[in-house]
């Protein structure tokens, strides 16, 4: 590795942490020679994510405003000549080798496998290519402190099926675009079970260093490939100002199950419209729709018995099954969030765009109170992290980032405010309770791709 390298790493990471990066690729390299032999390997880099505005609207073909972290996972790569996947990992205790074969069909490892992230792509782009589809041998390192945190809500889980999608593809040859990849990654994340939605893959992909990224996730038709094409724009982060990132530490443990639940609320809300306006496919299609008139047509909470009466069967919205004991859908406070989230996220562009960060801020704020009352995605460390970020001289707006239920605060707040937000935070979470928390200043960075192809290991 060599003043190259030094220059590469000096256009994606701020200057201060070019010396620390240099140190942890080059354990990376000598990792991958240890694992798989000295010789040619191209180097790959996929950031996580924050997003600043539009919770929970991906998968209702709504709006959001995400930003790429400057904390990342590195994907070291080299093809084979056979179809084998090798995948290591440089924290090897929490995530074992693994070891599969690009098919049409690969079986799923058992649900919750890491390994089920580089399946899923493998087997969607086998299923797409032409011809069959060299293997890798890879080593994947996303350790602390500049990996990206797990379980955080900044998805570090998206981040390893684009990795893996993204090799594969370069390797191969196989020439998607940038979007077309985060497109098929959103796809490839079924097989691990998750019902998401497309925002944190486009936003690993698309990316670019000090801007957000206004996505509309409605497909405004096919690409020649028969792939949708996606509206997005970038948009200038205000200077002056910083975000900061404060993990709570808080993971629950049943995130999906509450995250496939708001899913079904949402779409128990779109059949219960759709007699109303036929037309409507997603609570995206309210936009322009007075709120007043179409909150009557949803009811508060909605049992199973309900549901029965009301003649929508659950299994028939959406593939996943729930216990029927499970508390009653709460159908119009969801469908409310999401509506009125969509359009904080416009009113969100156009503040950025006219420098009014004031705006902005009470934006985010607002935000977070939808996210947390009308759709129940919040929690006690959240709110206790939002309110003692909101005390600090400098902080505009605080909100949860992500699926929420635990998972980090993002903070705007006026530049020379770090240590004072630091002093502030820290103790009084942790004397609230009991945990220490994680807080970092977020450089909004660069979007995934190759750093260097054919080092030698
Ligand atoms: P995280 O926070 O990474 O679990 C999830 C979804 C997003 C989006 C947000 C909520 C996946 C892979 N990601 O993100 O698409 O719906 O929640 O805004 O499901």
């Amino acid at each position: 590795m060599n003043a190259n390298w030094r220059a590469q790493l000096g256009r994606i990471y701020a200057a201060p942490d070019v010396g620390n990066q240099l140190a942890r690729y080059r354990r990376a390299l000598e990792r991958f020679a240890a694992l798989y032999g000295a010789g040619p390997v191209s180097v790959y880099r996929v950031p996580g994510r924050i997003n600043l505005i539009g919770e929970h609207t991906d998968y209702q073909q709504g709006y959001v405003l995400p930003a790429a972290l400057d904390k990342d996972i590195l994907f070291l790569a080299r093809r084979r000549e056979d179809a084998l996947v090798r995948v290591h990992n440089l924290e090897e205790n929490a995530f074992p080798p693994r070891e599969f074969a690009i098919a049409a069909d690969i079986p799923p490892y058992p649900t919750g496998d890491w390994g089920n992230y580089a399946k899923g792509p493998a087997q969607l782009l086998a299923r797409r290519a032409a011809a069959p589809l060299h293997g890798v041998d890879l080593l994947i390192a996303g350790e602390p402190p500049y990996g990206v945190p797990r379980g955080a809500g900044v998805s570090s889980s998206s981040a390893l099926t684009v990795g893996a999608g993204l090799v594969l593809s370069e390797l191969n040859g196989l020439g998607y675009t940038a979007a077309e990849l985060a497109w098929l990654s959103g796809e490839a994340e079924w097989y691990v079970g998750t019902r998401g939605g497309i925002m944190d893959q486009f936003i690993a992909m698309l990316a670019q260093k000090d801007h957000a990224l206004f996505l509309d996730c409605r497909s405004r038709g096919q690409g020649e490939n028969g792939l949708p094409q996606f509206q997005t724009e970038l948009v200038p982060l205000p200077q002056g100002y910083n975000l900061i990132v404060a993990d709570t530490h808080v993971r629950h443990q049943n995130v999906r199950s509450d995250f496939n639940v708001r899913v079904a609320e949402g779409r128990i809300g779109v059949a219960l419209l759709q007699r109303r306006y036929p037309e409507l496919r997603y609570l995206r299609d309210l936009e322009g729709k007075d709120w007043r008139e179409v909150e009557p047509l949803l009811p508060e909470a909605m049992t199973w018995a309900d549901l029965d009466r009301a003649g929508i069967r659950l299994n028939e919205l959406i593939d996943v099954r729930f216990p029927e004991s499970a508390a009653p859908f709460r159908v119009r406070q969801r469908c409310r969030h999401i509506v009125t989230e969509n359009q904080r996220v416009r009113q969100s562009v156009a503040a950025l765009k006219a420098g009014d960060v004031t705006r902005f801020g009470a934006l985010m704020n607002q935000a977070h109170a939808s996210v947390s009352v009308d759709y129940g995605a919040s929690c006690d460390e959240l709110e206790i992290m939002v309110a003692l970020a909101r005390q600090v001289s400098g902080v505009l707006g605080a909100r949860m980032t992500g699926a929420g239920w635990g998972g980090c605060v993002i903070s705007l707040a006026r530049r020379g405010c770090e240590s004072a937000f630091i002093d502030h935070v820290r103790p009084g979470y942790h004397d609230a309770t009991g945990i220490w928390p994680d807080i970092f200043v977020c450089q909004a960075g660069q979007g995934a791709g190759l750093v260097e192809s054919d080092v030698v290991a």
